[in-house]
Formats: structure tokens, C-alpha cells, sequence
């Protein structure tokens, strides 16, 4: 029987969420800071996102060797990964090996949500519930809760009458799923579907694809590990690690000077071509400064795309429906994938246009589109998340005045740095929006945001601050900032779940911080050098009150 929680915990942090953020977050406060800390999620284990994702195909687009942490050197060392691109159960398994390496399970308490967050203005502490009854104070109130972890379900007339299995891709059964000889209908594509699509074709009887956007999708060139490649890396990770932290992207690749438009056009397509064959993320950062900035210069990189996209697809009708023409290549997120494009060549694959021919509902036995009907056994949706917002609001969190979050964002995210909120006290956020987060290799970010969190609670410990808040006019300063810099791109041209465009009724407003990785952190140095400069510091009155 359960036992009525009635007692209230004090601690000097509470951090919601166990992924990467959150483990790398629980061990500085703990073991670095000497802290009292609990970390709260709401899955049976560690793993954040990537306990939840576990779609066919699931994969991580940044490779192995730089999607890990670096603050551990000998991990570093000892850990071996098997894939060039990590695959969604060896990146938990290093999760895990994380958790029980720097023996982080006991102070985090699984199976349990944050349902509120309320700032107390005379403890000057965070009240926190859970759902599970625990009521905690405590000082610093993180948050560890990914971009992307609140799924959208699209509200399709008669979704619920559907009589066969359904899953969305960010919260798949644990089991798996046998989807052999199974007649599947997939809705998306974005990169989950993208990463999936190929693989289920292979088990499915018959897959149909649903697609509202067409997608320019760069082949991933996965592998094995390149086991001297590794060493290599291995003999000189300081050097690699230290170039990604300055980079744009959070990746180690040296900035290319060039335009699209100074070279030959010869010479643009023998650019593009050894990308292409390269793989990954490299056509986009190897290949000109300008393609995600200039019209022109993202013309000749999207019409090469297309290129292939005809070379590749056998059917011309089918190649011209998964050719994109409404928005330039890398203004939704870029995308790397295996055999996508490929797989619309096997006879048991059929690609639906719903930009032309809508879904007009789901019914007991499948989905009926404005043109056709098809029958299916299984509905997948891959229709992707309520991104880098939806989590926050589903917590009741609460600042100065009793005013919600949800409420001051309700026109968008406003953040200071995309780590705080003016009128909430000693919150953190770590990836949050107004940060480069989702436009960079998540571990690099992640590090950042935990270390400044962290070296922020060091100083006020040692300057007997009591609260930091964001100051609302350096908050404002930054997020006219942050959307002076996203209409220097061309991200405004794309309807993606980056400006919100993908949840009905969410405002349009770009919420990563698209200036770059390594301008982010000088910015943050300044920032920290200049004793914290862009928030209000509250010396201590008083100590905080005992137990
Ligand atoms: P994404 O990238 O948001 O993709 C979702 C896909 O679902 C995309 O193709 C959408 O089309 C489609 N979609 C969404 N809603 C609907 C409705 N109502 N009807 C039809 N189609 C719809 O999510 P993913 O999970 O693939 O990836 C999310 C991120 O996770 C990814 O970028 C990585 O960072 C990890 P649209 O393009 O909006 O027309």
C-alpha cells in the first residue's frame, strides 16, 4: 500500500529530469558543489530522451565520438562505441554506465513527475510536488527536461475509433513492436521517420508513408566504427573537444570560408558531390559559408539535393512528391538518414501526398485521405513534439508574484541566455529556449549550461547571494537578440517545430539561439567574468531556514 507522503523535504537543489543534462547537472551539485540535490523523472530509469525513443532506427545524427561527455576523461578513453553514429540502445547503455559510474541512482527518484514548482517569496525557496505525493524545498529549482520530450499526437477526426495498434515514435513500448508482414501507415516525416521509415519497410507487409512536407535528407554513410579513425580521435580529444566548444554547431570541423556563389558551377557540384559521398552533417558544414544564410547560395545546395532525389527515386511521380519546393534545404531541422530515399524503390512501399490529398479522418480500419482509403493494422505517429515549451507548461511552475510561466510565455519563450527567467528566482534551465540547444550537438551544450550553472552556484555561494534572477531588460535585450540573428537566416522560411509551426495555435516565434556554440559561450564568459552582469543578485539576509 502506498504511504501518504506528508513530511516536506529540504534540499539545496531539485533537478527534473535524468538524461544527459540532468545526470552531469545531479554529479556537479553533489559532488562538486557538496550539495544536497534529488532528481526527479518520470521513466523507470535513466536516459531522458533516449529512453523514450526507441522507434525502429532510432539513432543519434551527431557521430559516436562527439556525442558523449567530456568531463570525464577516462570515460573518454574507456568507453567504445560501435557505430559511427550511435544507436539509440548504446547511448543508453552509456547512460547507464554513467549513472552507475559516478553512482548517481541514489538521488534520483524514478517513476515520479513534478506536477508543480511554486517560488516562495518569504523562504525565498522552490516549493516542489510530485505526482507521486513528495512535497521538497529547495533552493535552486533545474530543469533537465530536453528540446523535444512532450509528443504531439495530431487531434485527426476519429483518431480513438482506430481498432489497431498505435504508437508515436517518442514513447514506444519497451518491448518492441513485431510489425512483420503488418500492413503499417506512417504520418511524417521528419527525422524520426526518416530514421525509421527504411528500416520498417524491411519487416513491414506493406508501408505507407503519409507525408504533408517533403524533406532534403543527406545519406548518413552509417557504419561500423572506424576503429583508427577512434584512436586517432582518442590520442588528441582535448584538442577535439576544445574545437567543437568554439564552433558553431558543437561539432570539431573547421569553418569553411567560401561562398556558393564565387566558385564555378563545376566547381560547386564537385563540392557537393564529395559531401554527398562523405555523409552526415559534413555536406552542410564542408561545403559553402552561405547556404544557410543566403537564398542563392541555398538554391544551388537544394537543387543538388534534388538532383539526387530524381537520380535515386525510379518512379518519376513518386521522386517528384518527396522533392521539397516550399522551403530551402537546412531551414527545417537538416536531416541525415540510411537508404531513405532508397526504400520508396521496394513494392511494398507507398508514398501518400497529404499536402494535396489531406487526411480527412482516421477510421475503425485505417486512414481515409481526401483521394483514397488504407487499411491498416498499425498507425504510427511520427509527428514529432510540442518542442523546447511543451514540457515547462505541463509543470505548474510558478515565480515571483504567483506568476505562471506559462502565462509569461504565452507570446513565446523569454529567457535570459535561454538558462533563466525574469521573475523566476533560481531557476535554471539547461538547454533551454533562447539557447543554441537543438540548432547544436546536444552533449557540448549540455556541458556548458551545467558548468556555468554550477561554477553560477559556486559564486553565490561564496558571496553570500541568496537569489539570482534575470534582469528583464538585459532578458529583452536577449531575445530581440536571438530573433535579430534567426531573420539573418534563412530558418524564418520553413513552417518547423523550430518557430512552433508544427502544434496548432503555438506562436510563431524562433526559439533556439541560432548565433552559434562558440559566440554563445564567449557571450556566457562575459557574462560570468563580469560578476554575473544581466541578473539582479539578492545578498542573504538571513541563513536559509533549518529543517
Ligand atoms: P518532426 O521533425 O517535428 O517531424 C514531424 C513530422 O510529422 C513532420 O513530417 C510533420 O510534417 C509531420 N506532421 C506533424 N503533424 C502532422 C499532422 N497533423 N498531419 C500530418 N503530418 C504531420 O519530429 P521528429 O520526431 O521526426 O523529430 C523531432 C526531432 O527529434 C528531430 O528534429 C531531432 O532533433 C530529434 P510537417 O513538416 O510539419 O509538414
Amino acid at each position: 500500500m502506498t504511504e501518504t507522503k506528508t513530511t516536506t523535504t529540504e534540499l539545496d537543489a531539485v533537478v527534473v529530469g535524468a538524461g544527459f543534462s540532468g545526470l552531469y547537472m545531479l554529479y556537479r551539485l553533489r559532488d562538486v558543489l557538496g550539495m544536497s540535490a534529488r532528481v526527479f523523472d518520470a521513466a523507470h530509469d535513466v536516459g531522458g530522451t533516449w529512453y523514450w525513443n526507441r522507434y525502429p532506427g532510432a539513432r543519434c545524427d551527431s557521430e559516436s565520438y562527439i556525442y558523449c561527455f567530456s568531463f570525464d576523461k577516462d570515460l573518454l578513453q574507456e568507453w567504445e562505441w560501435s557505430g559511427k553514429y550511435p544507436e539509440q540502445p548504446e547511448i543508453l547503455a552509456y547512460l547507464n554506465h554513467v549513472a552507475d559510474r559516478l553512482d548517481l541512482r541514489r538521488d534520483i527518484q524514478f517513476n515520479t513527475r513534478v506536477i508543480s514548482a511554486l517560488y516562495n517569496e518569504a523562504t525565498r525557496r522552490w516549493d516542489i510536488e510530485t505526482d507521486q505525493g513528495d512535497h521538497v524545498t529547495a533552493r535552486y529549482f533545474i530543469t533537465g527536461i530536453g528540446c523535444l520530450s512532450t509528443g504531439q499526437i495530431p487531434d485527426i477526426k476519429g483518431r480513438d475509433t482506430f481498432k489497431g495498434q498505435w504508437y508515436h515514435t517518442g514513447a514506444w513500448p519497451h518491448e518492441g513492436v513485431d510489425l512483420t508482414g503488418k500492413r503499417v501507415g506512417i504520418i511524417g516525416t521528419g527525422s524520426s521517420a526518416i530514421q525509421a521509415i527504411p528500416v520498417i519497410a524491411k519487416q513491414a507487409g506493406h508501408l505507407y508513408v503519409f507525408q504533408r512536407t517533403p524533406q532534403f535528407t543527406i545519406p548518413a554513410r552509417h557504419a561500423n566504427v572506424d576503429k583508427a579513425f577512434l584512436k586517432d580521435v582518442k590520442s588528441r580529444y582535448d584538442e577535439i573537444w576544445e574545437k567543437a566548444r568554439w564552433s558553431a554547431g558543437g561539432f570539431p570541423v573547421d569553418p569553411v570560408d567560401r561562398s556558393a556563389l564565387e566558385v564555378s558551377a563545376e566547381e560547386r557540384q564537385a563540392v557537393y558531390e564529395a559531401g554527398w559521398q562523405q555523409g552526415g552533417f559534413n555536406f552542410f558544414f564542408g561545403s559553402f559559408k552561405d547556404v544557410a544564410v543566403d537564398r542563392r547560395a541555398n538554391d544551388t545546395a537544394s537543387e543538388f539535393i534534388r538532383s539526387k532525389i530524381r537520380e535515386i527515386v525510379k518512379d518519376p511521380e513518386t521522386a517528384e512528391k518527396l522533392t521539397p519546393t516550399d522551403h530551402p534545404f537546412s531551414s527545417k531541422r537538416a536531416l541525415i538518414d540510411t537508404n531513405y530515399f532508397e526504400t520508396y524503390n521496394r513494392d511494398n512501399v507507398t508514398l501518400v501526398d497529404i499536402r494535396h490529398s489531406p487526411i480527412q479522418e482516421i477510421t475503425e480500419t485505417g486512414i481515409r485521405t481526401e483521394d483514397d482509403s488504407y487499411d491498416l493494422d498499425v498507425i504510427i505517429f511520427a509527428t514529432g513534439f510540442d518542442a523546447m515549451t511543451g514540457t515547462f507548461f505541463k509543470m505548474d511552475i510558478r515565480g515571483k508574484n504567483g506568476l505562471a510561466l506559462k502565462e509569461k510565455w504565452e507570446a513565446g519563450p523569454k529567457t535570459y541566455l535561454g538558462l533563466s527567467s525574469a521573475g523566476f528566482p533560481n531557476m535554471f534551465m539547461i538547454t533551454g529556449p533562447g539557447s543554441p540547444s537543438v540548432l547544436s550537438n546536444m552533449p557540448v551544450s549540455i556541458e556548458q549550461h551545467v558548468e556555468f550553472i554550477s561554477n553560477f552556484l559556486e559564486y553565490m555561494t561564496e558571496h553570500g547571494i541568496d537569489t539570482a534572477e534575470a534582469d528583464a531588460q538585459a532578458e529583452t535585450e536577449w531575445v530581440a537578440h536571438v530573433n535579430a540573428i534567426a531573420d539573418m537566416t534563412l530558418y524564418p522560411l520553413a513552417d518547423s517545430w523550430y518557430l512552433g509551426a508544427n502544434i496548432p495555435g503555438k506562436p510563431r516565434v524562433f526559439m533556439p539561439y541560432p548565433g552559434g556554440v562558440g559566440p554563445y559561450r564567449t557571450k556566457c564568459n562575459e557574462v560570468a567574468e563580469n560578476g554575473y552582469e544581466g541578473y539582479v543578485l539578492g545578498a542573504a539576509e538571513r541563513e536559509p531556514a533549518a529543517v
